[in-house]
């Protein structure tokens, strides 16, 4: 159990990072305490910045002798509050937005060596620089960071077509918590030797130790692209759009985003500049993306292709293809500034749930009457990753509903669309992690031996639970 900090230890924390390196001043605190949803609001006594991975483990070594819990930060993008601090002043947050160097870039081995506080976007900058595809994209990507990218190991945009953040990592080094370093920098792409420790700490939220730095796997940068915007008349459709795009080139498919009309709608209504450039609204979109690294892949052909039989067909009512860059990053902003547009529109309850993709129109059509039958006038803003399988099944508060009694509902309205996806075989987190939000949940979903491993797994390394407490286990 983590002890409330001392004096004496603050300055121990400022010996060890410098001035520039620890804040204590409440109001330069602030935005390290509240989440992005602004769900949970902690009282950290400090927020301790390294600069070197030396600097992570010495404050690691301080704070293991103190007693004191550590949360480790990078963008704070968090869904599931899984890096704000605890409220009674007992965790420090320990930001790595410092450790922020692009280590090594190598277009043979095509890998990216980098230090956990880059962000997500400028390692996908540097990698292009070279040539080379971060192949990760998330709709956070400007302000997420390698470290916390990894720690939920997230999901996004392009998982039908290189996997989740996981897939991506081939070596890791990490302060584990007592403040030894293990420095697994590897880039190899075969290493049986005994456990696979790296992708024990890829998805452990920050609870079994701090990522510090990465090598990660590159791609081939595409050299063609298409960007297509699909109304449709239901989500079968929508699905059977996705099974067309499969069969005719899986390898071309990038991505495959769905978005319901009401979260269309709230988009074009709180985004400033955003436009559909379709004639008639639907109550379904598709997003989809072809890349491909070869010039004179033919997608513009393969698009059309596929699209002009679904419009023959009645599969899709409309369909608008990007003509140019400007083109194609303003329909990714219509799928993008989904959370964003929702956040304005009142208070949410976020379900990130995953079903396998032949199941996510029951999952829509059954999810949605689960909750209207809960609070009717509920708003249901459906959108994410259908290819492969991860929806966001969103709720906004009623028109007009006072916002807490809205959020005093969550516990009902989870369940009820927990209930729906456990029915379909699904995961009540798809790619958001547990975080502070859900690990009441986890018994429930992931009960008996694998529960009770993971709970050893935790202990064999922070026997005092001191690294990220109060996340991912109950
Ligand atoms: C996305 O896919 C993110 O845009 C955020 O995972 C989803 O706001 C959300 O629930
Ligand atoms: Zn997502």
């Amino acid at each position: 159990m983590p002890h409330v900090a001392t004096e004496r230890f603050l300055t121990e924390l400022a010996a060890i990072v410098g001035p520039r390196g620890l804040l204590t001043d409440p109001t330069d605190i602030a935005p390290y305490a509240e989440d992005w949803r602004r769900l949970y609001r902690g009282h950290p006594p400090a927020v301790v910045r390294p600069a070197t991975t030396q600097e992570v483990a010495e404050v690691v070594r301080a704070c293991a002798a103190a007693g004191v819990g550590i949360v480790p930060q990078g963008g704070n993008t968090s869904m599931v509050g899984g890096a704000v601090p605890a409220e009674d002043g007992s965790e420090i947050v320990l930001a790595l937005a410092r450790l922020n160097r692009i280590l090594e870039i190598d277009p043979v081995d095509m890998t990216l060596t980098l230090q956990a506080g880059v962000t997500l976007k400028a390692a996908q900058e540097a990698a292009a620089a070279k040539g080379c595809l971060l192949p990760l994209s998330i709709a956070s990507e400007g302000t997420a960071q390698i470290g916390g990218v990894l720690a939920t190991n997230a999901g996004g945009n392009n998982t039908i077509r290189y996997g989740n953040a996981r897939d991506l990592v081939l070596g890791l080094e990490v302060v584990l918590p007592d403040g030894e370093v293990w420095e697994g920098l590897r880039r190899l792409r075969k290493d049986n030797t005994g456990y696979c420790l790296r992708q024990l700490f890829v998805g452990a939220e920050g609870t079994l130790g701090i990522i510090t730095a990465a090598v990660l796997k590159l791609a081939p940068l595409p050299r063609e692209v298409e960007v297509a915007l699909c109304a449709l008349p239901s989500a079968e459709a929508a699905l059977d759009l996705f099974s067309r795009f499969q069969a005719q080139d899986p390898a071309a498919l990038q991505a495959f985003e769905y978005m319901s009309g009401s979260g269309m709608d709230l988009v074009l209504a709180h985004i400033p500049g955003s436009a559909l450039p379709l004639v008639t609204p639907a109550d379904h979109y598709v997003l989809v993306e072809l890349a491909s690294p070869r010039v004179g892949a033919g997608l513009r052909p393969a698009l059309e292709e596929v699209l002009g039989a679904a419009l023959e067909e009645g599969v899709v009512l409309d369909a608008a293809i990007a003509a140019s860059g400007a083109q194609r990053a303003a329909i990714w902003k219509l799928r993008e500034e989904h959370s964003e547009a929702q956040k304005r529109a009142g208070a949410s309850v976020k379900n990130d749930v995953s079903v396998p993709v032949s199941r996510v129109p029951a999952l829509l059509h059954r999810a949605a009457e689960a909750c209207e039958a809960l609070l009717p006038g509920i708003r249901i803003v459906p959108f994410g990753h259908l290819g492969d399988g991860n929806i966001h099944f969103n709720l906004v508060q009623p028109e007009g509903m006072d916002p807490a009694a809205f959020l005093a509902r969550d516990q009902d309205l989870m369940a009820a669309v927990g209930a729906v996806v456990r029915d379909l075989g699904g995961s009540f987190s798809a790619e958001h992690g547990v975080g502070r939000l859900k690990p009441a949940m986890l018994p429930g979903w992931r009960g008996g031996a694998e529960l009770e491993t993971m709970r050893r797994i935790k202990q064999a390394l922070d026997p005092h639970g001191i690294m990220n407490p109060g996340k991912v286990l109950p």
